[in-house]
């Protein structure tokens, strides 16, 4: 079983993977809403992936015998005033995640508690992914400087950086 500790700060973390997606998905959504149907496509995978980042530890409790807590995600914003404001928002969003994850790595450091030292060392590579990622992004959003047509070129990229199969328009 984990330490009360070491429990309550992963289900701390759990809530915050649960906002994660639903933040995404809200910029999804509104993304488009706006025709921006590449950069929705990437986020609503994005969205899926942080839903898989708050079940991995969601398993991960209960698994050590002890209590995994559904969380009540806070309602994200629905209107974004740009693409560049929505990624600059998600790329402070991932470095406080970060934050989050090497405060989360402090606890169990301090409860002497390695196994769940180890697990998340998953989570620290990933964030170094996430924030690379995201940052590269808005790199290049912010070389476009909001151009209409470069923007256009922009969506189709985003499009590529999309594993899933796009979702059905044609309804
Ligand atoms: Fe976007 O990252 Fe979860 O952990």
């Amino acid at each position: 079983m984990l330490k009360e500790k070491v429990e309550k700060a992963l289900n701390e973390q759990i809530e915050l993977e649960q906002f994660s997606s639903q933040l995404y998905l809200a910029m999804a959504s509104w993304a488009e809403k706006n025709g921006y149907n590449g950069t929705a496509n990437f986020l609503y995978e994005h969205s899926d992936e942080e839903r898989e980042h708050m079940l991995k530890l969601f398993h991960y409790v209960n698994d050590r015998g002890s209590h995994a807590i559904v969380p009540q995600s806070e309602k994200p914003e629905s209107e974004y005033k740009s693409v560049q404001k929505v990624f600059e928002e998600i790329y402070e969003h991932e470095k406080m995640i970060s934050e989050k994850i090497n405060q989360l790595v402090g606890i169990c450091y301090e409860e002497k508690d390695f196994t769940t030292v180890n697990f998340l060392q998953w989570y620290v590579a990933e964030q170094i992914e996430e924030e690379n990622l995201f940052g590269t992004i808005l790199d290049k959003l912010n070389l476009l400087g909001g151009d209409k047509a470069k923007m256009y070129m922009f969506d189709n990229e985003m499009e590529k950086l999309t594993t899933a199969p796009p979702s059905d328009t044609s309804l």
